[in-house]
């Protein structure tokens, strides 16, 4: 067997557990951080000017690298699909969206044409007179394939929906509401998360305009850059021992320290159905944020459930008072929609949330 872990690594009960702070002064922050955040900020001044609500949607798996040099890599589950979808209906709803995702996961607009399910390529007809012609891929210089007799067009079932995204497109383009960052390991999501809620909080920014929308799967296990092998794992000695530490509870210094008026909306998946709604009301209790959308990872498409705090017993920001009856501290509203259905279930997500965050920033919810 051999032990990953660089040096004495301790056993993990003796361990101190990381906290958020000991957590960014021992890992190293993504390159050109500070470019990164220039840009969200001149996004968020734009946008802020013209009164609009902003919305932070993060999107996609995080990554944890097993080695400095890295080959190997753990990975977390998640299209991407539930992100960009939403952020499609946030804009829709005039929001400005900062899309933050994991580097090549589904994005906004694109994902309607990614992968195989529906490739754009196949959506196109190429009409030229010698349909005979030799390949010339890839060789013939890029002057010679273009004539002018070719032309190319959708087939006609493919135009209602291109027509619809490509307007869409062009009016977020116009109007300047989609701004999008990429994150692929966990450290960087943890940096970007905090630095954009840093600029989302700043004095004269958005206040309560602001929503968290954190649809992203994050690693709950990380290996600490001082914990890593330099070079790639050799195979060769026998079985694999990482021990693994637990990535920080960012939520609770976010909903306490970074975004003091945001509303935040967190989203909890699990695979065993019974534990969805215990984990989504303890996930209320420890943070204090307003709203965990539960959902399970075969129906996640179909049906979610917004588990909430009854307002009498949701204190202060941070802070839930405890119910004597603990079941009634917390109410649940299911979205379901039909398997076959046109509709996407994201869009029922999204018209929930506006409304309660206009409640929000009007002072009415909570
Ligand atoms: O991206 P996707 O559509 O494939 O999946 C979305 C999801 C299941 C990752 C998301 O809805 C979610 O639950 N995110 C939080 C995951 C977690 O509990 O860490």
């Amino acid at each position: 067997m051999q032990n990953l872990n660089k040096g004495n690594t301790g056993s993990s009960p003796e361990s101190e557990p990381f906290s958020a702070e000991k957590y960014y002064s021992t890992q190293p922050e993504p390159a050109r951080l500070k470019d990164t955040l220039d840009g969200i900020r001149k996004f968020v001044a734009a946008n802020n000017e013209k009164g609009r609500r902003i919305v932070l949607v993060t999107s996609g798996g995080t990554t944890v690298p097993l080695e400095l040099n890295m080959v190997r890599f753990l990975d977390n589950f998640s299209a991407g699909t539930r992100g960009a979808t939403s952020a499609e209906y946030f804009l829709s709803h005039d929001y400005a969206v900062i899309f933050m995702h994991r580097q090549f996961s589904q994005q906004p607009f694109l994902r309607h044409y990614s992968h195989s399910t529906n490739p754009f390529l196949d959506l196109l007809q190429i009409e030229e007179p010698d349909t005979n012609s030799p390949s010339v891929f890839p060789t013939a210089p890029r002057s010679e394939i273009a004539t002018p007799k070719v032309s190319v067009n959708t087939t006609p079932e493919a135009l209602p929906l291109l027509l619809r995204v490509l307007r869409e497109n062009k009016r977020v383009k116009e109007l300047g509401t989609l701004h999008t960052v990429t994150f692929v390991t966990v450290d960087d999501y943890l940096f970007l998360l905090r630095g954009i809620a840093g600029v989302l909080g700043e004095k004269e920014g958005p206040g309560r305009r602001v929503m968290y929308y954190l649809a992203a799967a994050v690693s709950d296990f990380f290996l600490p850059r001082q914990k890593m092998a330099e070079h790639k794992i050799q195979s060769g000695k026998g079985s694999l021992h990482i021990e693994m530490d637990q990535v920080p509870k960012i939520l609770k210094p976010l909903v306490n320290e970074w975004t003091p008026e945001g509303y935040i909306v967190s989203f909890k998946l699990e695979t065993d159905p019974q534990i969805l709604i215990p984990k989504a009301r303890g996930a209320l209790d420890r943070y204090g944020h307003q709203v965990v959308i539960g959902n399970e990872l075969h129906t996640r498409k179909y049906r979610v459930v917004f588990v909430e705090k009854n307002a009498s017993t949701n204190g202060p920001r941070g802070k839930s008072i405890q119910a004597n009856d603990g079941a009634s501290s917390y109410r649940e509203e299911w979205v379901t929609i039909q398997e076959d259905a046109e509709t996407e279930i994201e869009e029922l997500i999204v018209a929930r949330l506006v409304e309660r965050h206009g409640k929000w920033i009007s002072g009415r919810g909570t």
